[in-house]
């Protein structure tokens, strides 16, 4: 093949500098060790475990991730559509190796993943790939008119056997959903639950996380 189709990335991304990942896995873990301690999440649990009553270590349950990223586009060296055309834009080209501060306002947990969501600014925005949220209606009803970046998220674990992709789609199903009550406050924000072991947390105060834009090939 042409040099040029191989050169392709498995995909694009801001990836978080050290000192923040270490903060975020910590804040993530944080989180989960006092989640599975509430009330208000006992009484769901089955969702995870499949039996009422049964206990769950959150922090076991979820294999953590390294190299903590915010995927823009998933490339797989070429074969995913749209791949070439992305790699093409100037603004990527422009912004590869730039630093920017990313902003998670929230974390959320399903009995397959757990991340963070990442609210985009609008220059962030221009990396986006206008077909990130377009779901097809089977896999994630609704998702297709969810404002652009609406997926933007960073994986911070996923349960045995499940894959990254996961998380993104676990996030667009939760932001389709009516939004929950809130039910608890925790010292982190307010949690809110979603059925089926859908949980979010949204951050009183925002984590800042400073991050590199550039490619993985693994
Ligand atoms: P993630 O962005 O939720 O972490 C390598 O697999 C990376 O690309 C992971 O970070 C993964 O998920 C992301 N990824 C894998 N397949 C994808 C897909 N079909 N669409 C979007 N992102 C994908």
């Amino acid at each position: 093949a042409p040099l040029e189709e191989t050169s392709l990335p498995l995909y694009f991304g801001w990836f978080l500098l050290s000192p923040v990942q270490v903060k975020i896995g910590c804040t993530a873990m944080d989180f989960l060790k006092t989640l599975d301690t509430l009330e208000a999440f006992k009484k769901h649990i089955a969702d995870f475990t499949g039996e009422a009553e049964k206990e769950v270590d959150l922090e076991q349950y979820f294999q953590a991730k390294r190299s903590l990223h915010c995927t823009t586009k998933f490339c797989n060296y070429g074969k995913a559509d749209g791949a070439a055309e992305y790699a093409k834009n100037p603004v990527v080209i422009k912004s590869y190796g730039s630093v920017s501060e990313l902003s998670l306002t929230a974390l959320f947990v399903t009995p397959r993943t757990v991340g963070a969501r990442v609210s985009l600014s609008e220059q962030q925005l221009q990396l986006w790939p206008a077909d990130a949220e377009k779901e097809p209606e089977a896999a994630v009803p609704g998702s297709a008119a969810l404002p652009a970046g609406s997926r933007a998220h960073v994986t911070l674990g996923c349960a045995e056997g499940v894959q990254p992709v996961q998380t993104g789609l676990d996030l667009l199903q939760i932001l389709t959903l009516p939004q929950g009550e809130v039910v608890e406050e925790m010292e982190l924000g307010s949690l809110r639950y979603y059925g089926e072991g859908r949980w979010m947390l949204s951050l009183r105060e925002p984590i800042c996380a400073a991050a590199c834009f550039s490619s993985f090939y693994g």
